[in-house]
C-alpha cells in the first residue's frame, strides 16, 4: 500500500509541476498573418458552424469559425430566462425526468447526426452526465426538440455518440451502479457483486429523427468515459473507453490507478441487432421520461416509459470484446478510414494504436487473455497495430485530418501533437497556453474531414484574458492546421466549460431549410388566437386564460380588470408577425418565472399567480420597432371574491364592456 500511495503522490506532483509551468513568451505565439486569418469582415459569413458543449452551464452554444464570433446558446438541459426554455408552460415538460422536474445538468458533449459517415446538418444531439438523458437539438430551428433519460445509468458520459447513419445515438454510463430492477440499498463495498455497466441504443427515425431506446447492453460494472462508432470497414461496430476495471468504490484516484491497463471494450452491434431480433433480450421494468417538443402544437409533452430491454454481455458471448489499452484511457478516437482505433491513457507514456483487421483476427483465432468477469479479452499485441512513443504527457483526445494525420491533445504538457497514423512518428506540435481537454477537426470524426482549421478547447484556464474575479473566462484556441507548421490564429472565451465540440461547413446548415417563421394558419396550439378578433380572456374557476396576440407595436387585450387574489393567470401570447426575426416578447411585474420571447406565428404561455391587491404593468421585451417602449399594458388585480368584473379592452380609454362570462 505504501508503495501504492508514492506512486500516486509521483503521478500528482507530475502532473502539478508540469500545469505549472506556464508558457513563458505567450504574446510572441502569434504570428502577424494569423489575424488575417480568422478575421470575417463585417457583415461577411464565417465558414464553420461550432456548436460548444457549456459543461455545467447545462446549454450548447455556436460559434461561426473562423472568427470566434458567438452566434447563439442553446439551451438544452437548464433553463433559460433569456428565451424562457424551462419557464413557459409550453416548455416546462422537456426538462421532466423520472426524478422530477430537473432545471440544470452538465452538458458534455455534441454529436452531429450523419448519412454515410458525414455530417448531414440535420440535428445536434448532445448528453447530460449529471441525471442521464440524451438530447436531439433539430438544425432548423436551432432549438431542443426531444429529450430521452436514459434507464440503469448515472453519469452519462460516454454520450451521446452516432453511428454512420445516425441509426443510433450510444450512451454509456460512467458510474456502474446496481440496475433500476435490482436492490440499490447494499453496502457501497459490495461493487464487485452489485454495480454493472449499462450501455444504450438509441435508436433516430430517419424521417424525423425521432429517438426510442432500442437496447441496452450489460457489462461487468466499470467507468465508461468515451466511444466512438466504427467507420467504413468498421461500420457495426462501437469503441468505449473503460476506467476504474479495479472496481474500487472509493479514493478512485489511488485505487482505480492501480493497474497497468484498463480497456477499449469493442461492441459488435449488428450482432446485438441480431439477438434482439431472435427475442435473445429481457424486458425488464424501469422508469424513464421521453419528451417531445411539437412543433405544431408548440408545446412539448412527457411520457413516462416504463420498460426496457436488456441483453447481457456476460451470457451473449459475442457482442462484447475487452482490449487491453494502458493506463485509465479517456479518449477513444476512429480515424476516417475505420482502420485505426486510437486509445488515451490519461497516465500512459504512449499512445497505443490498436488495429480493426487485427481485433478481427483476434476474434477469429481466440487469441484471448481469459475473460473479465464473462467478457473474453483479447491480447494486446494481437490486437496493436503500433505504439506513438512519448508523444508528450496526459494524452486525452484524438481527432483526424483525412490526410492521413492524427491530433491528440496533452492535457499535462498543454499541447497539440500531430503525428502520422501509419508510421505513428510525431511530425508537429504547438503550445495550447491552457490545459487542454477536447479537440474539433470539423468533421473530425467523420470518413471526410475538412482539415483547415483545429479548435482546441481548454479545461484549466490560464491568464490569457483580462481577469474577471476569482473565476477566469473558459477559452478555446483555433489553429490553422493546412500548412506543415500548425499555427495558432485565434483565442476566443466559451460560455461554461467547453467538453468536446463538432463544427460543419456552414453551407449544410444554412441551407438545410432553416425555419423563419411558424405559419399563423398552421398553429394548433390549444390557446391561440390568430388574429386580434380572436383574443379575449375567459375565466374557469380560479384559472383566466387570457388569449392574448402581440403585433407591433401593441398587445391585445392590453387593459384586463377582474383578477382576483387566488387566481392562476394564465398568458398565451400568440405573434401574429409573419416576417422573419420579429420576435416579441412579454413580461408581468412581480412574475416568479421569466419573460417569453415569442417567435413569429407562435404562441407561448406565462403562468402568473398574483401576489397582491394593484396595478400590474406588462410590457414587450424584445426590441420590436420605434414604437417597442409603447407596447405595454396593465392588469389589475382586486382582492380575492371581489365583485370586480372580467373586462378586457383594446384601445378604450375606459374600460369596454366586453365582459366575459364567468364559467
Ligand atoms: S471529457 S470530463 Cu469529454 Cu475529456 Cu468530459
Ligand atoms: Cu414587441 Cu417590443
Amino acid at each position: 500500500m505504501k508503495n501504492q500511495i508514492f506512486s500516486f503522490f509521483a503521478v500528482i506532483a507530475l502532473f502539478l509541476s508540469f500545469n505549472a509551468c506556464k508558457p513563458k513568451n505567450t504574446m510572441s505565439a502569434v504570428g502577424g498573418d494569423a489575424a488575417a486569418k480568422a478575421y470575417v469582415a463585417p457583415g461577411k459569413y464565417d465558414e464553420y458552424y461550432n456548436f460548444v458543449s457549456g459543461g455545467f452551464s447545462g446549454q450548447m452554444s455556436v460559434y461561426g469559425l473562423p472568427s470566434g464570433r458567438l452566434l447563439r446558446v442553446i439551451p438544452v438541459f437548464s433553463v433559460d430566462p433569456e428565451k424562457g426554455y424551462g419557464y413557459s408552460e409550453e416548455t416546462k415538460p422537456m426538462l421532466n425526468t423520472s426524478h422530477c422536474f430537473v432545471p440544470w445538468d452538465d452538458l458534455h458533449h455534441t454529436e452531429l447526426s450523419q448519412t454515410n459517415g458525414e455530417i448531414n446538418g440535420k440535428w445536434v444531439f448532445a448528453n447530460a452526465n449529471n441525471t442521464p438523458r440524451v438530447a436531439r437539438v433539430d438544425l432548423k430551428t436551432f432549438r431542443t426538440a426531444e429529450i430521452i433519460e436514459l434507464p440503469n445509468s448515472a453519469g452519462n458520459h460516454s454520450s451521446p455518440f452516432g453511428t454512420e447513419n445516425s441509426e443510433y445515438i450510444v450512451a454509456g454510463t460512467r458510474f456502474s451502479v446496481p440496475a433500476d430492477n435490482a436492490n440499490g440499498d447494499v453496502p457501497i463495498n459490495t461493487y464487485k457483486q452489485n454495480f454493472k455497466g449499462h450501455i444504450s441504443f438509441i435508436s433516430i427515425k430517419p424521417e424525423n429523427g425521432a429517438m426510442d431506446i432500442a437496447f441496452q447492453i450489460k457489462t461487468p460494472g466499470v467507468n465508461f468515459d468515451l466511444a466512438r462508432c466504427g467507420r467504413a470497414k468498421s461500420h457495426g461496430w462501437f469503441f468505449f473507453s473503460c476506467y476504474n476495471t479495479e472496481q474500487a468504490n472509493s479514493l478512485l484516484e489511488v485505487n482505480a490507478s492501480q493497474k497497468d491497463k484498463d480497456f477499449v471494450m469493442a461492441v459488435n452491434w449488428k450482432k446485438a441487432e441480431e439477438y434482439l431480433k431472435a427475442g435473445k433480450g429481457e424486458k425488464v421494468k424501469t422508469k424513464y421520461a421521453h419528451n417531445v417538443y411539437n412543433e405544431s402544437t408548440h408545446t412539448a409533452t412527457s411520457e413516462m416509459r416504463n420498460e426496457v430491454t436488456v441483453l447481457d454481455a456476460s451470457v451473449l458471448k459475442d457482442i462484447c470484446y475487452f482490449i487491453p489499452c494502458p493506463k485509465s484511457p479517456h479518449g477513444c478516437d476512429v480515424d476516417p478510414t475505420g482502420e485505426y482505433i486510437v486509445g488515451s491513457g490519461k497516465l500512459a507514456a504512449l499512445i497505443p494504436v490498436f488495429s480493426f483487421d487485427k481485433i478481427q483476427k483476434a476474434i477469429a483465432d481466440k487469441a484471448f487473455d481469459g475473460d473479465y468477469q464473462g467478457i473474453p479479452v483479447i491480447k494486446y499485441e494481437a490486437a496493436l497495430y503500433g505504439e506513438v512513443k512519448k508523444p508528450g504527457l496526459g494524452p486525452l483526445h484524438t481527432e483526424f485530418d483525412g490526410k492521413g494525420n492524427a491530433y491528440t491533445s496533452f492535457f499535462v504538457s498543454s499541447e497539440v501533437v500531430r503525428w502520422n497514423i501509419k508510421d505513428l512518428k510525431v511530425v508537429d506540435r504547438v503550445p495550447t497556453f491552457y490545459s487542454v481537454g477536447h479537440l474539433c477537426v470539423p468533421g473530425g470524426n467523420t470518413r471526410k474531414p475538412s482539415p483547415k482549421y483545429l479548435i482546441a478547447y481548454n479545461k484549466i484556464t490560464k491568464d490569457r484574458y483580462l481577469p474577471t474575479g476569482p473565476e477566469l473566462a473558459q477559452s478555446a484556441q483555433l489553429y490553422d492546421i493546412s500548412g506543415d507548421k500548425m499555427q495558432l490564429i485565434l483565442d476566443f472565451p466559451t460560455i461554461g466549460e467547453p467538453h468536446y465540440a463538432q463544427a460543419a461547413p456552414a453551407e449544410i446548415i444554412r441551407n438545410n431549410g432553416q425555419l423563419k417563421l411558424y405559419k399563423i394558419d398552421e398553429n394548433k396550439h390549444q390557446y391561440a388566437a390568430k388574429g386580434e378578433k380572436e383574443s379575449k380572456v375567459v375565466r374557469e374557476g380560479n384559472k383566466v386564460h387570457v388569449y392574448m396576440t402581440s403585433i407591433r407595436s401593441h398587445f391585445s387585450p392590453d387593459n384586463i380588470e377582474g383578477v382576483r387574489m387566488g387566481d392562476e393567470v394564465y398568458f398565451h401570447v400568440t405573434n401574429l408577425e409573419q416576417d422573419w426575426d420579429v420576435p416579441h416578447g412579454f413580461a408581468v411585474k412581480g412574475a416568479a418565472n421569466a419573460e417569453l420571447l415569442i417567435m413569429p406565428g407562435e404562441t407561448q404561455t406565462l403562468k402568473w399567480v398574483p401576489d397582491r391587491v394593484g396595478m400590474f404593468p406588462m410590457y414587450c421585451t424584445d426590441f420590436c420597432s420605434a414604437l417597442h417602449q409603447e407596447m405595454q399594458g396593465y392588469i389589475r388585480v382586486s382582492p380575492a371574491g371581489s365583485k370586480t368584473p372580467l373586462v378586457y379592452s383594446l384601445g378604450a380609454q375606459s374600460p369596454a364592456p366586453q365582459t366575459s362570462a364567468p364559467k
